[in-house]
């Protein structure tokens, strides 16, 4: 009942794949569950092998065979072979599971990323979740570095395993995406003297002394500097 199917160096949309269904893993009355991606009806039962090729994250076949005399087929791709998932391999009447060598099973693929098997001289390839790359996804990228974060221009990013962080500079509020000046003199955050001026900036504030009156802003004694030195 069993062919080998041995799909290889058929190029479709420039992806080539290598993918073999060897006889030893053909199961007939055996369904692996939890693992389908995609169900579809078929008329030629060896056509299920044929969409399992195409689906690149495809392994594996159920095929269903429906008791309605018109020679109908259901066929199901899965992500998955049995090896690794043997409690998933259930036995079911009008079933056939046939697995393709994979060789994703020991998932060589880091950082949850996506392995797909078949593809490359590897035998694979890994598909990396947002915010790694590489080969095997096993890097991170420094968004922060490489200028591609959405971090304002007025916020720290920092970068993490997979992600990075936006904090507001001093002086801003925000969530980091977005920060907003803080003005300081309405809010009585500032710490300019009783007798000088707060004057708002983009990021800061300044202090300056009331006419008649002299210092850093932030103390003001009344009198010029003139009248000071004279004083003393
Ligand atoms: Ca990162």
């Amino acid at each position: 009942m069993y062919y080998n199917f041995h799909f290889k160096d058929v190029c479709i949309a420039d992806q080539c794949r290598n993918l073999e269904f060897g006889p030893e893993k053909a199961f007939d009355g055996k369904r692996l569950i939890n693992h389908t991606i995609r169900t579809v009806e078929i008329t030629n039962s060896g056509f299920c092998e044929n969409l399992c090729y195409m689906e690149p994250d495809c392994v594996s076949i159920n095929l269903y065979t429906w008791g309605d005399g018109n020679g109908n087929y259901q066929c199901e791709l899965n992500n998955a072979t049995h090896e690794g998932h043997e409690e998933k391999l259930i036995d079911q009447e009008m079933y056939s599971y046939h697995a393709a060598e994979s060789n994703c099973v020991q998932n060589p693929c880091k950082n949850n990323a996506t392995c797909q098997s078949g593809f490359t001289k590897k035998g694979y390839r890994c598909l990396c979740t947002a915010g790694f790359e590489g080969p095997i996804c096993q890097r991170d990228i420094n968004e922060c570095v490489r200028g591609i974060h959405k971090c304002s221009s007025d916020a720290f990013c920092n970068n993490t395993k997979g992600s990075y962080n936006c904090t507001c500079k001093n002086g801003f509020t925000g969530n980091g995406r977005e920060c907003k000046d803080i003005d300081e003199c309405v809010g009585g955050l500032h710490s300019c003297g009783f007798d000088a001026y707060c004057h708002n900036t983009k990021g800061s504030y300044n202090c300056t002394c009331k006419p008649e009156f002299t210092g850093s802003g932030r103390e003001c004694k009344r009198g010029s500097t003139c009248e000071e030195i004279h004083d003393m």
